[in-house]
């Protein structure tokens, strides 16, 4: 909603609970801190941080729906549920709550009453914070704020400059559907993208354009991992894409088909470490496609995530879960906005380390 403040919504039934999570982090009355209304939803305000307390979900549908609809990204989304509510009215309330304001249901974090202590990450459907991870994880937002207030250009989703450039390296083996998301991230059909046996895509090819007022410079690469192209090749390719990123932060997107982890794919990070260094996970993001194999099976892409070989999982963890299901058949922008804001995240990330 602001520049600069980093963004916590509190969704559920009933005020008080909602700020009592203010007031037990802050430490301070409500009335002593500035605020501003907005129809049934109040911003409470500190110097790093807004608290959007939302009216109560049920009868306010339309409204919450509209806090989420201008394509706004929020940094922590909390939901208090009432006392003795069950895990399975919970996760129902998670679920719904996710489909109206379509914030994935693992970024939906339910705040357990005080009493809850050292509660084992699996011991519930959805996820959740106890006390005193939610004590550290403001203190740590809080904390983000004030080292991004203080660095001459923001990059994150608000207060972006129209200058601010990325690249999206787009990486994976051939088939996988990079070319069809170069298509889809850049919103036309500018990559050729076809069912073949044989590669498509031969060589690097860039375009360009703006995605919530960022400059985004997708590049679509052929398949670099594959074992029977020549060295000098790889090398070439390699060469390609680090001169068309040109001095602009760049994000690779490691493209994999969700219903096909491959042999080939096992090891898919050390390849990609040793093309373009042995940092390159901090600033991967990974990108599923053919999200409609997941729907028609009834999977949620959290499911399949927590289901998957352990080997994905390994590579999903070193990447610090920074995943989005996409489905390039259909044109729907709320999937280029989830990735734009794991997007947003690698480069969030990389200015806080640049400036520590
Ligand atoms: N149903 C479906 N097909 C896809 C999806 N992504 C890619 N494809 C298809 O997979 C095939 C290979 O895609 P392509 O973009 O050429 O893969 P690349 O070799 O990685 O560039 C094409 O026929 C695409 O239409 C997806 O999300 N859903
Ligand atoms: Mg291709």
């Amino acid at each position: 909603m602001s520049d600069n403040k980093s963004s916590v919504v509190i969704l559920g039934k009933g005020t008080s609970l909602k700020e009592a999570v203010i007031t037990n982090f802050l430490e301070k009355d409500l009335d002593s801190l500035t605020n501003r209304k907005i129809n049934a939803i109040t911003v409470y305000e500190t110097k790093e941080l807004e608290f959007i307390c939302t009216p109560d979900f049920e009868t306010s549908h339309s409204e919450i729906k509209a806090l989420f609809s201008d394509k706004q990204f929020y940094d922590m989304h909390l939901v208090v549920v009432e006392r003795g509510l069950s895990p399975e009215d919970t996760w129902a309330l998670i679920e719904e709550l996710s489909k109206t304001t379509g914030v994935e249901t693992e970024n939906l974090f339910v705040v357990l009453p005080r009493q809850h202590q050292q509660v084992p990450e699996s011991h519930y459907p959805f996820k959740f914070y106890t006390f005193d991870q939610l004590q550290s994880k403001l203190s740590e937002l809080e904390k983000k704020s004030t080292a991004s207030s203080s660095l001459p250009t923001v990059e994150g989703s608000k207060g972006r400059h129209p200058d601010t450039k990325v690249n999206l390296v787009l990486l994976g083996m051939t088939g996988t559907g990079k070319s069809a998301c170069g298509n889809t991230i850049i919103g036309k059909k500018v990559f050729e993208s076809k069912i073949s046996s044989i590669p498509v895509t031969k060589e690097c090819q860039k375009e360009e354009a703006q995605i919530n007022f960022l400059n985004v410079r997708v590049i679509d690469t052929p398949d670099m991992f594959d074992d029977e192209m020549e060295k000098s090749a790889k090398g070439k390719h390699v060469k390609k894409c680090n001169e068309l990123c040109e001095s602009d932060p760049c994000v690779f997107v490691l493209v994999m088909h969700v219903s096909r982890f491959t042999d080939g794919e096992r090891d898919i990070l050390k390849k990609l470490e040793k093309m373009f260094g042995e940092n390159v996970s901090k600033q991967t993001v990974i990108l599923f496609t053919r999200g409609n194999d997941l729907w028609q099976a009834e999977i949620s892409f959290r499911d399949f995530l927590h289901d998957c070989q352990d080997k994905l999982k390994e590579i999903v963890a070193k990447c610090d879960n920074r995943c989005v299901l996409f489905e390039n058949s259909k044109s729907d922008p709320d999937q280029v906005d989830k990735l734009m804001n794991q997007v947003d995240l690698v480069l969030k990330n990389k200015k806080l380390s640049q400036s520590q």
